[in-house]
């Protein structure tokens, strides 16, 4: 048995916009996922670029700041047995048009940027982007 635990995930400014954020939180939670935080806000250029740090050299990067700035994000804490696998799953592979049926991807993302959803892609990740928006207290 997988052990319980969080992740982060963000429901990006596309899927915001489009007024897809109800649904996407109603498939978490369908899926098992119990929301521990949860905040919307837009997020700053200086932000995002710690947030997304490891890709600063790659070719998207600049593209990919200015996209995940454009308009609000819904930040969360997801909590389940096996959550950041989990999570992984449920969002499907980067490219939504890789991504299987009845995952969050191909249902909402558009393309390979545009791909509607964030989740940590580990445990030192996930430790990571959890303090990096949420506050201790605000993980109970
Ligand atoms: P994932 O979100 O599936 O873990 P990462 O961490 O490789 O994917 O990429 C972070 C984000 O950068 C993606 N969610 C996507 O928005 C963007 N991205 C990744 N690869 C590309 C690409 N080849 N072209 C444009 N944007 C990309």
């Amino acid at each position: 048995m997988s052990q319980l635990e969080r992740t982060f995930a963000i429901i990006k400014p596309d899927a915001v916009a489009a007024g897809n954020a109800g649904a996407i939180l109603a498939t978490i939670e369908k899926s098992g996922f119990a929301i521990r935080a949860m905040r919307r806000e837009t997020l700053s250029k200086a932000q995002a670029e710690g947030f997304y740090a490891v890709h600063k050299e790659r070719s998207f990067f600049n593209d990919l700041i200015r996209f995940m700035t454009e308009g609000p994000v819904v930040l969360l804490a997801l909590e389940a047995q096996g959550a950041i696998q989990k999570w992984r799953v449920l969002m499907g592979p980067t490219d939504p048009a890789k991504a299987p049926d009845g995952t969050i991807r191909k249902m909402f993302g558009t393309n390979i940027e545009r791909n509607a959803v964030h989740g940590s892609d580990g445990p030192d990740t996930a430790a990571f982007e959890l303090g990096y928006f949420f506050r201790g207290y605000e993980l109970r």
